[in-house]
């Protein structure tokens, strides 16, 4: 049998994970030692896996058939008793959720840098996945670091290429590898939640138009099996479905800057009725009406408000949870239905314990994700299917649904502004500079042009304390409300590989049905005119204008 290797090594500066893993462009990854070390202080960060289950997989993006070669033989040679892995080493983010929940397995090592771009020249990502399917705690994923920073030695067993194409069992040292079929457990999973008749009938009833982009990245097989084989809709009803090492060069993040393509075809003259999007590793979602996007954050709030309609949630919600800079729709569907609406901060990994405790079924981030307690990750497919379920059910359209929605709640009209690539150390000091004027802010009035002006009511840098482990996590973002219920976030992003992303959340109430129909950015233009007040995000970047706009 093969021999566990000790190999020497020493720590990189670097290994610090961010919202969502760690994320460096593929280079880094490719430097000698850089990946094991970081395997390495996982499995050393964690205690009482031996002859244990991991579950292994990415979205296909460039490195990652090798790198799973890697970690395949570490587990091993770390003493995991069995190894699953995707075939062809794909596994979304929610399908890896789910496979570790129904095996039972001690955790999974997930290769993503989702959103970012893929190729040699691109990013690459790694993040690991605890018990419960979801994302590392905060405690985990900085063990996970501090262990990066004093490693000295990591193990490994030299064998050959275990071959993901087909699937089966075979042996590293003393580790089962099974290769598995990563689409059949989330495609059941998710056949349990909706009404796939109803849904089905929709799609093969030769009226409704389904299009669903893939973006190349790894949700075009579960795609065609979900869509085409289970419900029966057109093959071309799913578009870009075959997942690609660099995702035929775009960029796999579903907003309408980045899937210009879908864009345009539900722009376009005969648009499709319905067309929806997910990123990389699959855990995001888009959804467009025919000439309509639907703002992420009222897409939590519409299947909030439509989830009586669903069978998996026909009885009721336990509550809903939000992240901090997700707009405060979901808040007053949550209030109308009698139940909490939990604030967190950016990032998957901090619903876990909400969902685990029963404190919340519904969950969602304003970045395009959303999910529920059926894993405990976001789920792009998930979310497509609830718009379906809900637009099957209620005979009709996107955009008359969302409409309807504002009208019987009020609208918040909500858009980030995302500033990419600027100068670390200008978003450091521009981040710096707006702390230090939080005191100064509340009571203060502000003229932003055409008679109006805004007051500031509060202003602070959101902590969270966390209602099941009482954690405490600070420094999540500044926010500043103003007197007419209306409220600005700015924070930088925690996945980038270069310099640094500047993210500026906006948002504003509109009770008047009269005047919800406007454009969004007509309607917050005052808030944004007192955005750049306060951050000057120009004098300090030199940026004109955000890089995209969601
Ligand atoms: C972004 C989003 C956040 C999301 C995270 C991971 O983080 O804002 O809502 O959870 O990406 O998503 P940040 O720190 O860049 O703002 V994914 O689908 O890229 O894993
Ligand atoms: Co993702």
């Amino acid at each position: 049998m093969s021999e566990v290797r000790i190999v020497a090594t020493a720590p990189f500066a670097d290994q610090r994970p961010g919202t969502s893993g760690l994320r460096k462009k593929v280079a880094r990854f490719r430097e000698p030692n850089y990946l094991e070390n970081f395997i390495q202080s996982i499995f050393d960060s964690l205690e009482g896996f031996a002859g244990k289950t991991l579950v292994v997989g990415g979205d296909g993006r460039y490195y990652n058939d090798r790198a799973i070669q890697v970690i395949v033989r570490m587990a091993a040679a770390n003493g995991f008793g069995r190894v699953l892995v995707g075939r062809g080493g794909i596994l979304s983010t929610p399908a890896a959720s789910c496979v570790v929940r129904k095996r039972g397995a001690f955790g999974a090592v997930i290769l993503s840098a989702s959103h970012n771009p893929g190729g040699p020249e691109g990013d690459f990502g790694v993040k690991y996945n605890t018990g419960n399917g979801g994302p590392a705690p905060e405690k985990i994923t900085e063990a996970i670091w501090r262990q990066s920073e004093r490693i000295e030695r990591y193990k490994i067993i030299d064998a050959p290429d275990v071959d993901l194409a087909a699937l089966g069992v075979t042996t590293v040292g003393a580790a089962a590898v099974e290769v598995f079929d990563p689409v059949a457990d989330h495609a059941e999973l998710l056949a349990t939640l909706f009404d796939f008749e109803a849904i089905g009938r929709m799609l093969r009833g030769g009226t409704f138009r389904l299009h669903f982009d893939a973006m190349h990245a790894v949700t075009g097989p579960y795609a065609e099996e979900i869509f085409v084989r289970r419900l029966g809709a057109p093959p071309a009803s799913v578009v870009a479905a075959t997942p690609l090492t660099d995702f035929g060069g775009g960029h796999p993040d579903p907003n309408p800057i980045y899937a210009e393509d879908l864009m345009a075809t539900m722009f376009g003259a005969d648009a499709p009725d319905f067309g929806a999007a997910s990123d990389g590793d699959g855990d995001r979602n888009m959804i467009v009406g025919r000439r309509f996007v639907v703002s992420p954050s009222d897409s939590l709030a519409v299947l909030a408000a439509n989830a009586h309609l669903v069978p998996g949630y026909a009885k009721g919600l336990k509550g809903i949870a939000r992240s901090m800079p997700t707009s405060r729709a979901a808040d007053r569907v949550a209030e109308s239905l009698g139940v909490a609406c939990h604030e967190t901060p950016t990032g998957w990994k901090y619903f876990g314990n909400l969902l685990d405790a029963g404190l919340a079924t519904i969950c969602g981030e304003e970045s395009a994700g959303t999910g529920a307690d059926h894993v405990r990750e976001k789920d792009g497919l998930w979310a497509v299917l609830f718009w379906l379920n809900v637009v099957a059910v209620r005979g009709e359209s996107v955009e008359q649904i969302v409409r309807d929605h504002w009208r019987r709640f009020g609208r918040n009209v909500y858009s980030r502004h995302d500033y990419e690539g600027i100068d670390g150390a200008a978003a450091d000091a521009l981040m710096q500079s707006l702390r230090n004027s939080l005191m100064t802010l509340p009571g203060q009035s502000f003229d932003v042009g055409a008679g109006q002006s805004l007051r500031v009511t509060a202003a602070d840098d959101f902590a969270y304390t966390d209602p099941v482990d009482g954690s405490v996590t600070r420094d999540q973002g500044v926010r500043i409300f103003c007197d007419d219920d209306s409220r600005i976030v700015v924070r930088l992003s925690g996945t980038g590989t270069e310099g640094a992303t500047l993210r500026l959340y906006l948002e504003r109430f509109e009770a008047d049905p009269d005047r919800q129909g406007g454009e969004t950015q007509s309607l917050l233009a005052p808030l944004i005119a007192l955005a750049e007040r306060f951050v000057a995000v120009r004098e300090r970047t030199g940026r004109n204008a955000p890089t995209v706009i969601t």
